[in-house]
């Protein structure tokens, strides 16, 4: 190994980790679980509650699901578009992202969720904070697979100055504590080809979403 695990753990904010390349030799696990996935809940525009198509395509997997609608931003045990539950956390998913909270100091992650994005050419995801979930204590776990991008963290407030992050397939960030309720964004992803996963990005968030 070329650099030790404590190297690869950059701290980015008060209770925010980057794990840089924590999930580098699982792209073989993890991939044909991401898959399945997305066979059983396909991906999906969903609409923000003022009307406006996302550009990020988003599914689901664990006990419940992130929605948005005209009724506004929910969690859900049902995936509207099937009507059926969400597909199960693959195991591969939940031990990695249990593990890379452990590796950031919170030792008692239990994800009730899993977000997954994704991302061609030409999205974004505008700034916001993360708290549709019940309990701020809980730290959210994120895997940054496939195309890079350029993530802008901030503050407690939208106008709070921010630091760009790069985020490269392999990446995790771990954040939660002083940090948990930190305005975040992705900027537009830039023309490329993964290996692995072509054009696009994947996201994938992990949350205990009910307290
Ligand atoms: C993304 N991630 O990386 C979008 N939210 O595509 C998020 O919005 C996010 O990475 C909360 C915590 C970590 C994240
Ligand atoms: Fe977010």
């Amino acid at each position: 190994m070329l650099f030790s695990d404590e190297e690869n753990t950059i701290q980015i904010a008060p209770d925010a980790y980057l794990l840089k390349g924590f999930l580098l030799r699982h792209s073989n696990t993890l991939l044909p679980a991401l898959a399945e996935v997305i066979k059983a809940s396909p991906l999906r525009h969903m609409a923000t509650p003022n009307g406006y198509q996302m550009s990020v395509a988003m599914t689901n997997s664990g006990e419940w699901g992130w929605v948005t609608d005209q009724q506004g931003y929910r969690y859900s045990k049902r995936d509207p578009v099937t009507n059926l539950l969400w597909p199960a956390m693959p195991s591969i998913f939940r031990q990695l992202a249990v593990s890379a909270a452990k590796t950031a100091g919170f030792e008692d992650f239990e994800p009730d969720a899993c977000l997954i994005n994704r991302y061609a050419v030409g999205s974004k995801l505008s700034l916001h904070q993360d708290k549709d979930e019940a309990d701020f204590s809980h730290p959210i776990v994120s895997f940054s697979l496939g195309l890079p991008a350029i993530f802008d963290f901030g503050g407690n407030t939208r106008e709070a100055p921010k630091i760009a992050i790069s985020l490269e397939h392999g990446d995790v960030i771990v954040w939660g504590g002083r940090s948990r309720l930190n305005f975040h964004g992705i900027r537009t992803i830039k023309a490329g080809q993964h290996p692995l996963l072509g054009p696009y990005r994947f996201n994938l968030t992990f949350r205990r979403s009910q307290a």
